[in-house]
């Protein structure tokens, strides 16, 4: 009897604590090495992919999500891949998007078909979402030492700086056109002090630095948080009084957790706070070559030192609430699972309910006081007969308030605009999309959705 009582327990603990996840933010796809950007008041999320079923870094573009309130992310789709640079033959790792007078410049590493090796390029745009071009039409970085994760900080006085590297950590300040740089490559001196120092094997490798240099300041202390080995990472950090360093080892940020062999950093004020990006292995499937962003609330000591931080299940509070009565991409998700995310050139970025009970859920959606009573989606399925999509509140499980039987439109190519009336809804809610199929497979397609009053 006791057993049971137990065992409900921590069922109902543990559905509750699922109920809450928040991360990883990106559950539609595999996504590594975040990149975050803030421009024109919204939060920019650059990332890596990791394709599905990986043994390897099988890696072959880079993915853009947004978000204003740090709870729904809007997947933007792929905005720059490995073979948009003539000269590159594969491995699209970490990246950092930056801007600068109204242009947006991706540093990227990727392998190079001159020689083989890792190099870093440069590719630019006009607006954060692309498309973007590679202007040299060359690698910015061969040094051919590890030529990997570079790291972009312009700094107050305007200079720009360029740090990467692994095993060693290097830097360039790089000119005002920012597809260049002055003088030579810096190689930042790896001492116990600016990184720790590593037990063991120690060959290359005599600090905790590993890879994924993230440079960042705030008030008058520069901050370079690192991948930390041995394998499997954590995360640590060094700070100093110029973007130059000297750097000094300020400890473990995030211990080794979350099924990942790798982590990797970055950090950026939003809104008034300030947030940790990272990534590890925590979706279904997840492990070191399938791996999914997180992010957390960073907090400081007065002297400016970062508090230990650990993976959590993510941000409880949207920064504000989401607008029902406009146009909605269905790609705008808090959580959800069973979906997954495709693109095309009819709609751009959609989703895909993966099987029967798949579910999105969108958090702090405000219905206002006057209320929703209608509820219109572009939506369809391949699927002949009993596809239906629900609308619920509060949990995918909840209050229904409106079902749409999913019109058969014979591919993601063709499309339905389908509207329902619901049961009258006011104030603000999670809302979840929940998907119902008797049928196996993909079973059905969803491009955005809108609450009319
Ligand atoms: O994503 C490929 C590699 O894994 C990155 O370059 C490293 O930082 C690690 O995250």
């Amino acid at each position: 009897m006791m057993k049971n009582k137990v065992i409900s327990a921590v069922v109902f603990l543990m559905v509750l604590v699922l109920s809450n996840a928040q991360n990883p933010i990106i559950q539609t796809m595999y996504t590594a090495d975040p990149a975050p950007m803030v421009y024109n008041g919204k939060l920019y999320l650059y990332t890596s992919h990791d394709e599905d079923n990986s043994s390897w870094f099988v890696m072959n573009n880079w993915k853009l999500y947004s978000t204003t309130d740090m709870v729904n992310w809007t997947d933007h789709g792929v905005v720059l891949s490995y073979s948009d640079f003539s000269w590159a033959k594969g491995d699209a790792w970490a990246a950092q998007c930056i801007e600068r007078d109204g242009k947006f410049y991706m540093y990227v590493p990727v392998t190079s078909r001159l020689n083989n090796r890792p190099a870093i390029g440069v590719a630019v745009a006009d607006s954060p979402y692309g498309p973007f071009y590679d202007p040299l039409g060359k690698p910015l970085v061969q040094s051919g030492h590890g030529d990997i994760d570079p790291t972009v900080f312009i700094d107050d006085d305007g200079q720009a700086y360029l740090y990467w590297g692994n095993p060693n950590c290097y830097y360039v300040e790089l000119n005002e056109d920012m597809i260049s740089f002055k003088n030579d490559i810096v190689r930042v001196p790896m001492t116990e002090e600016s990184f720790g120092k590593r037990e063991g094997n120690v060959k290359d490798r005599p600090t905790l630095y590993e890879e994924a240099p993230w440079l960042y300041k705030r008030k008058d202390m520069y901050y370079l948080l690192w991948g930390g080995g041995p394998i499997p990472e954590h995360l640590g950090y060094s700070t100093g009084k110029s973007p130059k360093g000297p750097w000094k080892n300020q400890g473990v940020l995030m211990p080794t957790e979350g099924r990942s062999f790798t982590n990797h950093p970055g950090i950026i004020d939003y809104k008034g706070k300030t947030y940790l990006f990272y990534h590890n292995g925590a979706l279904p499937g997840g492990h070191g070559f399938n791996r999914s962003v997180c992010v957390e609330e960073v907090k400081f000591n007065k002297d400016g030192t970062i508090q230990p931080m650990k993976m959590t299940e993510g941000i409880q509070s949207g920064l504000e609430t989401l607008n029902p009565y406009r146009k909605n991409e269905a790609e705008t998700i808090a959580f959800s699972e069973g979906v997954k995310a495709s693109q095309n050139k009819q709609v751009g970025v959609f989703v895909n309910a993966m099987q029967n009970n798949a579910y999105i859920k969108v958090k702090g959606v405000d219905f206002g006081t006057q209320g929703a009573s209608r509820f219109s989606a572009r939506i369809g399925t391949t699927i002949n007969g009993g596809v239906t999509m629900e609308i619920r509140l509060g949990s995918k499980d909840g209050n229904l308030i409106g079902k749409i039987r999913v019109p058969i439109t014979g591919g993601d190519d063709r499309w339905d605009v389908v509207s329902t009336d619901v049961e009258k809804v006011t104030g603000t809610q999670d809302l979840y999309f929940v998907f119902k199929s008797d049928k196996p497979g993909r079973i059905m397609y969803f491009d955005y959705w809108m609450f009319s009053k």
